[in-house]
C-alpha cells in the first residue's frame, strides 16, 4: 500500500483535527487508498513545534514552512494556518509539485484565490479545501436524494450557521476579528461552509443581495496568536483594538438553475453552538438538516399517501453514504472527527486515482466570488451578480 508523507503547517485546532484524520482514516476505510504518514509539522516557535510533533504524532518538526515545501520526501502539504498565509504557502507547494490540502476559506480575497487556482492548475497537483461538513453522512444522503429526484426540482434553500462564541464583548480580539489576517468575519469563517453546502446540493449561485453587520466594534487584544474561540475572557485593563470584520451576515441568493434561497451566519447568536441547518423545498418534497443532530436527516415526500404524509427521521448508518466504513449501527454517533476522516479518505483517494478532489481551489475561488459580491451588495444595497 502506497505511503504518502504529510507535512502539516499549523499546530492549532485544525492541526489536531487533520492529525486525527490521517491516523484514523485507514482504520475506517480498509483497504485504504494509501497510508498517510505524519512526517513533519511546523509551528511558529521551536517549543510549539516540538510540542505539536509529540502531541499529534509527527516524526519531526520545524519552525520554517519553506523547509517542508523544499523537502523532496514530502508528498502532501497540509495548510492549517490562519487565512493570510494560505496563498503564499499553497502557491509555493503547487510550484514544488506537492498535493495540497488547505483549510477554508481558501484565502482572504478573490485575487489571492485566483492566484492559488492558477498555480494549482499549472502544476496539476491534487488540491482540496476543508469544507468538511458536506461529508456528514446525512448531508451526503441529502445530495443522493436530490440527485435521484426524490424531492423533485429544487425551489428554495434556506441555510444557517449560527454560533455564539464571540457574542460576549469580553472575548478578546484574535486573528479572526482582523481583516488583514482573516479577510472577512462570520462570512468567510462560517458563512462559506453554508455556501459550500448550498453549491453542493443545489448548484452555483448567480446573484446575491446581502447585509453585513458588526455589533462589537472593539475588543481587547488577545495574548498570543493561538485562537481560543471564546474560551478565554479579557480583563478591562488590556489594550483595545478595532474589529474590522463582520460579526454577522445574511443574504438572499438566486441560483443559476432558477432556485432561490437565503443564508445567514453569525458568531454572536447566544445559545447557538454549531447550528448549521438547511431546509430545502422541492416540488415533490422537503429535506431538513441540523448539524446539532447530525445523525439525522428529516425528509418529507409528497408522493406518500395523504394519510401518511409527514416529516420522517432517517438515522444515518451502514445503509448510507460511507456507512460501511463508519459505524455498524445507525445513530451510533457521527462527529466532527468522522467528517474529517471521510474528507481525508476522499483526498487520498483522489491522489491515488489521479483525479480531481472536491471541493477544490476552483470551488474555493467561486466561493470567494460569491463572498465578494455579498460585500459589494451590502455596501451598495442592491443585488449583485457573482460572476461565477
Ligand atoms: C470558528 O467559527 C470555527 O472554528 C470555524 O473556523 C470552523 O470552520 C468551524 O467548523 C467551527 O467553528
Amino acid at each position: 500500500m502506497k505511503k504518502y508523507n504529510v507535512g502539516l503547517i499549523g499546530a492549532g485546532f485544525m492541526a489536531k483535527a487533520h492529525s486525527i484524520a490521517y491516523a484514523a482514516m485507514p482504520m475506517f476505510f480498509w483497504p485504504a487508498p494509501g497510508i498517510p504518514v505524519k512526517k513533519i509539522i511546523c509551528d511558529l516557535t521551536e517549543e510549539g513545534a516540538k510540542d505539536a510533533a509529540a502531541r499529534f504524532g509527527f516524526e519531526n518538526y520545524t519552525t520554517k514552512w519553506q523547509e517542508i515545501i523544499n523537502d523532496p520526501d514530502i508528498d502532501i502539504i497540509d495548510i492549517a494556518t490562519p487565512n493570510d498565509s494560505h496563498a503564499e504557502i499553497a502557491i509555493a507547494a503547487a510550484e514544488a509539485g506537492k498535493h495540497i490540502f488547505c483549510e477554508k476559506p481558501i484565502a482572504r480575497t478573490k485575487l489571492e484565490a485566483e492566484a492559488m487556482l492558477k498555480a494549482a492548475k499549472l502544476s496539476g497537483v491534487v488540491n482540496m479545501l476543508a469544507f468538511n461538513y458536506r461529508r456528514t453522512p446525512a448531508i451526503t444522503l441529502a445530495k443522493k436524494f436530490i440527485d435521484e429526484g426524490a424531492i423533485g426540482n429544487i425551489l428554495t434553500f434556506r441555510g444557517t450557521y449560527l454560533q455564539d462564541w464571540s457574542a460576549d464583548p469580553n472575548v478578546p480580539l484574535s486573528w479572526r476579528f482582523q481583516k488583514s489576517i482573516a479577510g472577512t468575519g462570520a462570512l468567510g469563517d462560517i458563512g462559506t461552509h453554508v455556501i459550500d453546502i448550498a453549491r453542493y446540493l443545489v448548484g452555483d449561485i448567480d446573484e446575491v443581495c446581502g447585509l453585513l453587520n458588526t455589533y462589537i466594534h472593539e475588543r481587547s487584544v488577545q495574548n498570543g496568536s493561538l485562537d481560543k474561540l471564546g474560551t478565554v475572557k479579557s480583563t478591562s485593563e488590556t489594550e483595545k483594538a478595532l474589529v474590522d470584520v463582520d460579526d454577522e451576515v445574511s443574504f438572499m441568493v438566486k441560483f443559476k438553475n432558477g432556485s432561490t434561497g437565503s443564508i445567514e451566519a453569525t458568531r454572536n447568536g447566544w445559545g447557538r453552538n454549531n447550528y448549521i441547518t438547511f431546509e430545502i423545498h422541492g416540488d415533490k418534497g422537503s429535506i431538513f438538516f441540523n448539524y446539532e443532530r447530525r445523525d439525522e436527516l428529516q425528509v418529507y415526500f409528497a408522493d406518500d399517501s395523504y394519510d401518511r404524509r409527514g416529516f420522517r427521521t432517517i438515522y444515518t448508518g451502514p445503509a448510507h453514504p460511507n456507512g460501511e466504513a463508519l459505524w455498524p449501527i445507525p445513530a451510533l454517533g457521527i462527529g466532527y472527527t468522522e467528517t474529517k476522516i471521510v474528507e481525508c479518505y476522499d483526498f487520498i483517494k483522489a491522489i491515488k486515482d489521479g483525479e480531481e478532489a472536491t471541493p477544490n481551489f476552483n470551488d474555493g475561488y467561486n466561493i470567494e466570488l460569491i463572498c465578494d459580491a455579498i460585500i459589494k451588495s451590502s455596501k451598495e444595497q442592491k443585488w449583485v451578480k457573482t460572476g461565477c
